[in-house]
């Protein structure tokens, strides 16, 4: 392991940027003491797609908040915590980013996957303080639970990045920022797809994300409340969480058709539950089509599922936070001022434009 500068009072680090940066494919070298491999392939993006942050006009962190020092970027080993296992487009996509991101600044990084177990995320970021990191980067699976890490952390003044999910503690102080989509606007915009594709009429049911974090609890209020508002004839007559997980949506999706065969609409909370239900329903003798889904996140199978007719709308959820968190870390580090929260603003793929965006999605 590289050298890395340490400084006697570390900085919790803030990183939050207004500005919009474009994505480039890449490789990393990375040591994972989880998975043994090193390398990542990269992400496949396309050329010039943009990640724009919003956010940078709420409140800010200074390393003068914090009293610490700046830490040299370049000298420093930063720790990624990975929540759920790469069987999931969404996490490949979000690791390879953050990898590759790494690599393309030649910055040390250790990785660590907790393979969906939050008891494991908890020991991996503890082993990525003892073995060393500077600054940590976590994707939590659960919103609460954190504390022990945070003590950990703070023991050491090491910096800690929350990205894609947001722990119930306080910004600026227990971690350093947030960095991630707005969930509950995900859920409008999935409403406001699911009204268009039936009409505001008819039986709809929800197909739920894990429970005990905020990207679910989010995108349901959001695509209840936009329901209520712009289709309240409609009625939501099942919901039941396929933990964001493939084979489970097929299985409550067997289960609502038994219950509700002549269902109007699915929402499903993310990619992989809604192509959970397409088999579903295509078991059960379905025309594609016949029920109108909604997903969310963006996935090259779901959008392909768009182009097949078997999928009505995706809304994106992007995980490419690697050139962001990176930049933000850089720029803070050099005593820039930056953000506590960033809401990176996600596109959605839709029936005209599926086919010609396929590149975009991951
Ligand atoms: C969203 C992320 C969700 C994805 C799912 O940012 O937390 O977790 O939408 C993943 O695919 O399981």
């Amino acid at each position: 392991m590289k050298p890395h500068a340490r400084t006697a009072a570390r900085t919790l680090l803030a990183v939050a940027l207004s500005a919009s940066l474009a994505l480039a494919a890449g490789c990393a070298k990375s040591e994972d003491d989880d998975e043994g491999s090193t390398g990542a392939a990269g992400s496949e993006q396309a050329e010039g797609s943009e990640q724009q942050v919003t956010g940078g006009s709420g409140p800010t962190c200074t390393i003068a908040d914090y009293g610490g020092e700046k830490i040299d970027l370049a000298d420093a080993t930063v720790g990624f915590s990975q929540s759920e296992k790469e069987a999931n487009p969404f996490r490949i996509a979000e690791t390879a980013s953050i990898k590759d991101e790494a690599g393309k600044r030649g910055v040390e990084l250790l990785t660590a996957n907790a393979q969906s177990q939050f008891s494991k995320q908890i020991s991996d970021v503890q082993a990525l303080i003892s073995k060393g990191a500077d600054l940590l980067v976590i994707a939590p699976l659960n919103s609460d639970g954190w504390d022990p890490v945070l003590k950990s952390a703070a023991d050491k003044k090491i910096p800690i990045v929350t990205i894609d999910r947001k722990i119930n503690a306080e910004p600026c102080k227990d971690y350093v920022s947030f960095i991630g989509s707005d969930f509950t606007e995900q859920g409008k915009r999935a409403a406001d797809k699911m009204v268009e594709a039936t009409g505001g009429k008819g039986e709809i049911a929800i197909l739920l994300g894990a429970p005990g974090n905020n990207v679910t609890t989010e995108r349901t209020k959001g695509f209840k409340d936009r329901i209520a508002e712009k289709a309240p004839e409609m009625e939501i007559v099942f919901e039941q969480t396929g933990e964001f997980v493939r084979e489970k949506g097929q299985q409550v999706t067997e289960q609502l058709i038994q219950s509700n065969p002549d269902i109007t609409g699915i929402y499903a909370e993310n990619d992989e539950m809604g192509l959970g239900a397409v088999t579903a329903l295509k078991g059960a003798g379905k025309e594609p089509g016949a029920v109108k889904i909604v997903t969310i996140d963006g996935t090259r199978n779901a959008v392909q599922g768009i182009v097949d007719g078997s999928i009505d709308a995706v809304i994106e959820s992007n995980p490419r936070f690697g050139p962001l968190a990176f930049e933000t870390l850089d720029a803070f580090t050099k005593g820039e001022e930056v953000g506590q929260d960033l809401v990176i603003e996600d596109s959605e793929y839709t029936g005209h434009e599926a086919e010609a965006d396929l590149g975009k999605a991951y």
